[in-house]
């Protein structure tokens, strides 16, 4: 079962689908990992280069700086109907210094990396001989055998107590308590792997997908049809005409994050879904990757 009837509007209907066998990377692409890729290949991530200014048309050129959103702590509530009470786009941040100028790795080698937009991840996945999974390959994995539970673990969101993943405790997002242990992202593997023994599908950072972003699931045509590899491949419009960057298609992003807060956004959870502007980075945002069977991996 795929989506669920619960929650959000974007996440329904909850349908059932079927998905051919995959191999998918146990936790998301970590700092060292990015860095090796880049090493060997010389690869630029696009915050590090200057935005286009014909996809900025109201923008003066000059202020295009490469760079990339970081979230900023607020000192007390604001209002949460805009994110740019708490998104800064901070000029010279990028996948290795994740703050911005003076940021650096140092002890987040097993963080996962950050600050990559969709084609970033696409030149890691196919340096790695890997593809980015589509949204139904990517939830598949997350449920870890469960089916229509709302967590990767199960129904409850701290069973006896535990923390399952990296999420928000308190007030977004001016309170963090970090009951988890974690403020921001953390290294990959430290809470309970699921099912599928997959680690962190659920918060620490969002993970794209190569489905682009519909406001709802597309209902399946009958009873008789049970969708099998669906895959979204064809561009759907701009949600907010003129804003910027709204010229640029929107792919699926899923799992939630260290920034997903029970007060704002219950999207740390397998059905969660957001549409992500295919250029944006952030803090938040990750990837993971997967081999199709018979793409090559040794079987058992
Ligand atoms: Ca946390
Ligand atoms: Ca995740
Ligand atoms: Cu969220």
């Amino acid at each position: 079962m795929m989506g669920s009837n619960d929650f959000y509007p974007e996440e329904q209907p909850a349908h059932r689908v079927t998905v051919d066998g995959f191999w998918i990377d146990e936790h998301p692409v970590t700092n060292a990992e990015f860095r090796r890729f880049v090493k060997a290949t010389g690869y630029v991530t696009v915050a590090e280069l200057p935005p286009t200014p014909a996809d900025y048309p109201e923008a003066d050129p000059s202020l295009l700086l490469p760079g990339s959103l970081v979230f900023q702590q607020t000192r007390g509530p604001v209002p949460l109907d805009d994110y740019r009470n708490w998104w800064a786009y901070v000029p010279g941040a990028c996948w290795f210094r994740p703050e911005g100028p003076g940021s650096n790795l140092h002890g987040r080698e097993r963080h996962p990396v950050v600050h990559v937009c969709y084609e970033d991840a696409e030149a890691f996945s196919r340096w790695a001989n890997k593809e980015l999974p589509t949204e139904a390959e990517w939830e598949f994995a997350a449920r870890g055998g469960l089916e229509g539970a709302t967590f990767a673990w199960g129904d409850e969101f701290a069973p006896r107590g535990r923390m399952m993943a990296n999420t928000w405790q308190g007030e977004f997002p001016w309170q963090n308590l970090g009951t988890d242990g974690y403020e921001r992202t953390s290294p990959v593997c430290k809470f309970p792997p699921n099912g599928y023994g997959l680690f962190d599908m659920v918060g620490n950072v969002w993970e794209w997908t190569s489905d682009y972003f519909t406001p709802r699931h597309t209902e399946p045509d009958g009873a008789c049809c049970t969708p099998h590899n669906p895959r979204v491949t064809t561009v759907q419009p701009a949600p907010v005409a003129g804003e910027p960057g709204a010229s640029f298609p929107r792919r699926v992003i899923k799992g939630g994050s260290h920034l997903c807060a029970p007060n704002y956004c219950l999207r740390y959870r397998p059905a969660a879904r957001q549409g992500e502007t295919i250029e944006t980075s952030t803090s938040h945002i990750g990837f993971r990757c997967i081999r199709r069977s018979g793409e090559g991996e040794p079987g058992e």
